[in-house]
C-alpha cells in the first residue's frame, strides 16, 4: 500500500503538503493538436453556455474518442512525472464567455479508497489562465490526508452551507496554455466565470494508484440515515453516463454493490470552517488572508432551491438536500 505516485521526491512532498501541485506538462505542439481535436469535436458551439464538462454529453461515442485521443498525448507526460499509477479517462471542460460560467466550489467524488490509495485530477488549460477567464482555485491543504471525507453526488460536503469562505480561501493558478495543475480528488476547488472575450478550453484527466479499483458511493437521500453504500465500478464509469444529472444521483446502474460504509460526513458549523480553513492553509504554506475579514458568526441566508431539474425524484428531505440541488445544478452549469 502506497500513496506515493510522483517519481520526484520535492513534488511528492509538495504534493502532500498542498494537495496540489503546478508543473510545465505539454508541448506547444500537442497544445495545438489538443485544440484542433477540440474544435473538431465542439463545432457547434452554444454562445450562452456556462461551465460545460464532455461529461455531461449523452454521446457515448464522443467522450470515448476525446478521452483516448487525449490520454494517447498525455501518456509519455504521466510517464514522467508518475510511478505506479494508471489513467482513467479524460474530458474536455470549457467555458464560454458567460458571467454565469462558474463552476462551483466542490471536492471531486471519492472514486478510490482514500485511506489506502490516491486519484488525481490532472487539470490542464489549452488556453493561457488568468484573473480574467476562470482559472482554476484550490484551497490549500484541505486534501483527504489532512481531512477526511467521503464524496459523491448524494452527500454534502463538510463545509455545506459555507461555499462564501471556502471561495475566499481559494488560490488561484494563473498558468499558460499546456501547465498541468495535479491536485487530489479530495481538495476542496472551484472556478470562477469566464469573463473575458474568449472561450477557455481546458482538460480533466484521471491518475490513480495502478491496479485499484474504482469506486462510487451512493445513499439515498430520500431515506432518513439511509447508510452509505459503495460499489466497485467500471474504469471508465466517469465518462459513461447516459443522463448525467438524473444518473449521478440514482443507485448505480451496473456497479458491483460492496457492502456499506461505516462513515459520517460531519457537516462543520461556520465558525468551525473557518477556523479549520485557516488552520490547514497555513500548514500548507499558504496564507489566510483571504478569509481574514469574514464575518466568523455571519453565514449566508439559508435559501430554499426547490431544484425543478429534479422534478422527477422524492422531494428533498435532509436537511442538506437544497445544497445538494444547487451544487449539482452549479456543478452542471444549468
Ligand atoms: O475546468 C474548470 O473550470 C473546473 C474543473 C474542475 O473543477 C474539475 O475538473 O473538478
Amino acid at each position: 500500500m502506497s500513496k506515493v505516485i510522483f517519481k520526484d521526491e520535492a513534488q511528492q512532498a509538495l504534493f502532500d503538503k498542498q494537495g496540489f501541485v503546478v508543473a510545465p506538462f505539454l508541448e506547444e505542439h500537442e497544445v495545438a493538436a489538443l485544440n484542433a481535436l477540440f474544435d473538431s469535436l465542439h463545432p457547434n458551439l452554444q454562445q450562452n453556455a456556462g461551465f460545460v464538462s464532455g461529461s455531461y454529453s449523452p454521446d457515448a461515442a464522443y467522450k470515448q474518442k476525446a478521452s483516448e485521443e487525449i490520454v494517447k498525448i498525455f501518456s509519455k507526460h504521466y510517464e514522467r512525472l508518475f510511478v505506479n499509477y494508471q489513467p482513467f479517462g479524460a474530458a474536455f471542460l470549457y467555458k464560454m464567455p458567460n458571467p454565469n460560467s462558474q463552476l462551483g466550489i466542490h471536492q471531486d467524488w471519492t472514486i478510490v479508497d482514500e485511506e489506502q490509495y490516491i486519484a488525481l485530477n490532472c487539470w490542464v488549460p489549452l488556453t493561457d489562465v488568468d484573473a480574467t477567464n476562470g482559472a482554476l482555485a484550490m484551497v490549500p491543504g484541505t486534501h483527504y490526508d489532512k481531512i477526511k471525507s467521503i464524496r459523491c453526488p448524494t452527500l454534502p460536503f463538510f463545509f455545506a452551507n459555507n461555499d462564501d469562505v471556502m471561495e475566499k480561501a481559494a488560490v488561484p493558478v494563473y498558468v499558460k496554455a499546456g501547465y498541468v495543475v495535479v491536485l487530489d480528488q479530495s481538495i476542496v476547488h472551484y472556478s470562477p466565470p469566464n469573463r473575458s472575450n474568449k472561450i477557455r478550453k481546458a482538460i480533466t484527466a484521471g491518475v490513480k494508484s495502478k491496479g485499484v479499483d474504482m469506486t462510487f458511493h451512493y445513499r439515498d437521500h430520500a431515506v432518513e440515515n439511509a447508510p452509505i453504500e459503495r460499489f466497485r465500478m467500471p474504469e471508465n464509469f466517469l465518462i459513461s453516463f447516459d443522463n448525467f444529472l438524473q444518473d449521478i444521483v440514482q443507485r448505480p446502474k451496473y456497479g458491483v454493490p460492496l457492502g456499506t460504509v461505516d462513515f459520517e460526513q460531519k457537516i462543520l458549523e461556520r465558525n468551525e470552517v473557518i477556523a479549520l480553513t485557516k488552520r490547514l492553509t497555513r500548514e500548507a504554506g499558504f496564507e489566510s488572508s483571504g478569509l481574514d475579514n469574514i464575518a466568523e458568526v455571519a453565514a449566508p441566508a439559508a435559501t430554499a432551491d426547490s431544484g425543478s431539474v429534479y422534478a422527477n425524484t422524492a422531494a428533498p428531505k435532509t436537511e442538506e438536500a437544497p445544497s445538494l440541488w444547487k451544487r449539482l445544478r452549479k456543478l452542471a452549469g444549468v
